[in-house]
């Protein structure tokens, strides 16, 4: 049981709000079908995953692509096809979920055309109670994720284009390449960042948690020369993996909105979660979070990588609508089958070591040996940059890469990850097989082939730009603003669940949160340096994102039960936390302190105002998908 949730709720029952929460009830109420782990290849940059072709043209590397419907069979035991949504490369037309990545380079801008073919029946169950749901729900926002990007190409939730040459109101496309063709818009990315690897994924407002996990998202490295000269000298291993990872659930029966083997979003809020005050709920309802049974890496379910006997480079993204991965290499109990699938939790595989976060390489290097201390922890749209060196690891060594995070994060129920070795779950998932999310991805390795590569000292370049507040100091520079701000959690008019973003001024009574469309009140000035003061006054922890910004963490710190008042000493990031970020874990019960500075991007064209909010409208959120949506967003307007 989520205790912490479980708390939340008995101080909601002691203030009047009687509530009982089964912890099943927050998890699947589908269930996938068995289907056997690691039988398929892990696919490759450019040879599984496709990198989206360009040309030159004004100046910048320009894209076409399209959004679109298509089907892939996802595992060869699924009954049929998965009906997906995704991006393609216009010239190709080739759909392939998770493709097709970008690869752009510092100091050479993108420029982007994306048509939107998106037929108007969603394959997802579509909440329009949700703020802007009711809307076509073919609508797209592309949005890259860790981009510094002027506001018009951000792909904020206002800025959607509908298949149907609707535009939302805060929809502007790039002023210097003409008018669009309807259900077509251009966007512009200077690509003024030092060697990271971001994404890109759909924004549309409403819909979001169902583009993402319908297919609408993909991978977008930049690359520099600082990168390269490391790579050059072997100091970074030029093999390179990205390691994208998703949960999902696959129908066992059709239903409505799609057949078997087709993806599955839960369609009710179950009303022992909250008071449930206005019966009947809506249908289909938004769900507090969602979590899959069944793990994809790199688009594909529980696939096997294999490697030689050298060092390699891994590139992780949690692309999870809310699941939290705590990450780590076991060798596998055996190596015939179904020992092969399932780890020997006694016998810890290679080392991490951490070299770059979503805003780049760290100070320095960060060991993460895989001990309890040693784990790898990623909350959604966390990124870690990764070098193995399984030069050492016997031939014919099967590795497990291994997850045991709670969910929800931090007080889930383990008992829901389907773990063959769990007493609490009745029947006994069985080894070998699916649903199961705390096994990946199986790593083979094999002998060396070819000559070693050369190796440097591992080190990393300076960090891009210079931190604000000097490593290991937790508090901040003399004059610098502080805004103070809430993450809440209560519940909406039909008494579910919901997450707020909030100040410190109570605008409705009973609670600091505010609604997304409610009037923008974080409008820092262009140029301006701030710290926001961050107190996390519900359940859960929340992985909070901020579009145009990296920010430094400089503490977190305990707060007072449920009071804006902190408590004790001030801790710094964790080491791996150092360095610039945009997605930050916010843990209940404390106040985490950032710092940012809100500096705009250079573009070859002069930037209008927002239509609908003035400025240069961005936005702040919660990066569990259900939670941002409803409603764990505020604008950000830099005047
Ligand atoms: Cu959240």
């Amino acid at each position: 049981m989520n205790s912490t949730r479980r708390e939340f709720l008995r101080y909601a029952a002691a203030t009047g709000i009687a509530a009982m929460v089964p912890w099943q009830r927050v998890f699947a109420q589908a269930q996938s079908p068995r289907l056997t782990k690691f039988i398929q290849p892990l696919p490759a940059l450019g040879t599984g995953i496709p990198v989206a072709t360009s040309v030159p043209f004004m100046g910048a590397d320009y894209y076409q692509l399209s959004a679109g419907q298509y089907t892939q069979l996802l595992h060869p035991e699924l009954s049929n096809p998965t009906k997906l949504w995704g991006y393609a490369d216009a010239t190709t037309g080739l759909h392939r979920h998770l493709g097709p990545v970008i690869v752009a380079q510092r100091g050479t801008p993108v420029r982007l055309t994306l048509t939107n073919y998106l037929p108007p029946i969603h394959p997802l169950p579509v909440d329009t109670t949700l703020p802007g749901a009711d809307l076509p729900p073919n609508r797209i926002a592309l949005h890259v994720h860790g981009g510094l990007t002027p506001w018009l190409s951000d792909g904020g939730p206002f800025s959607w284009f509908g298949a149907d040459g609707t535009y939302g109101p805060s929809a502007v496309s790039v002023p210097d390449m003409g008018v669009p063709p309807p259900a077509t818009f251009n966007y512009y990315y200077p690509n003024d960042q030092s060697a990271r690897m971001v994404w890109y994924h759909d924004h549309a407002l409403g819909i979001t948690r169902l583009n993402a996990y319908a297919g609408l998202a993909s991978a977008y490295i930049i690359r520099d020369l600082a990168e390269a000269a490391l790579i050059a000298s072997g100091a970074i291993p030029s093999r390179e993996i990205p390691l994208i990872i998703q949960d999902k659930i696959f129908k066992s029966v059709a239903d409505q909105w799609g057949g078997p083997g087709d993806l599955w979003y839960p369609s009710e809020y179950d009303a022992d979660l909250g008071p449930a005050t206005l019966t009947p709920l809506p249908s289909p309802s938004c769900v507090p979070e969602f979590f899959g049974d069944t793990m994809l890496v790199n688009g594909v379910v529980y696939p096997t990588a294999h490697v030689e006997q050298r060092r390699y480079r891994l590139r992780v993204l949690n692309a999870c609508n809310a699941r939290f991965c705590t990450l780590r290499l076991f060798y596998a109990r055996g190596s015939t089958f179904p020992d092969s699938t399932e780890p020997n939790l006694r016998r810890r595989g290679p080392s991490f070591v951490q070299i770059a976060s979503e805003g780049g390489f760290l100070p320095a290097p960060v060991l993460l040996d895989g001990t309890r201390d040693g784990t790898l922890l990623l909350a959604p749209a966390e990124r870690a940059d990764l070098i193995v060196d399984f030069t050492d690891v016997p031939v014919g060594s099967i590795l497990i890469l291994y997850n045991d995070a709670p969910a929800p994060f931090p007080s889930g129920d383990p008992a829901v990850d389907f773990d063959p070795d769990s007493r609490e779950i009745s029947p006994r998932p069985q080894p070998g097989f699916g649903p199961n999310t705390r096994t990946l991805l199986q790593v083979v390795v094999g002998p060396r082939r070819g000559a070693d590569d050369p190796h440097a000292p591992l080190k990393v370049p300076p960090v891009d730009p210079t931190l604000l507040v000097p490593e290991g100091v937790t508090t901040l520079p003399p004059g610098v603003p502080v805004r103070d701000l809430t993450l809440n959690e209560d519940f909406d008019d039909f008494g579910r669940l919901i997450q707020r973003l909030g100040t410190t001024e109570p605008l409705y009574e009973g609670t600091f949160a505010r609604n997304y469309e409610d009037p923008p009140t974080e409008t820092p000035q262009a140029g301006a340096i701030e710290a926001w003061r961050i107190f996390n006054l519900s359940g859960d922890t929340h992985p909070i994102h901020f579009h145009l910004v990296n920010v430094q963490i400089v503490s977190r710190q305990s707060i007072q039960r449920n009071r804006l008042r902190t408590l004790g000493p001030a801790r710094p990031p964790d080491p791996n936390e150092r360095g610039w970020k945009e997605t930050v874990r916010m843990n209940p019960g404390e106040c985490t302190t950032v710092i940012m500075k809100f500096n705009l991007p250079a573009t070859p064209f002069a930037v209008p105002p927002s239509p609908r909010t003035g400025g240069h409208e961005y936005v702040w959120h919660c990066h569990i998908l259900e939670h941002e949506e409803h409603d764990m967003m505020r604008p950000l307007i830099v005047v």
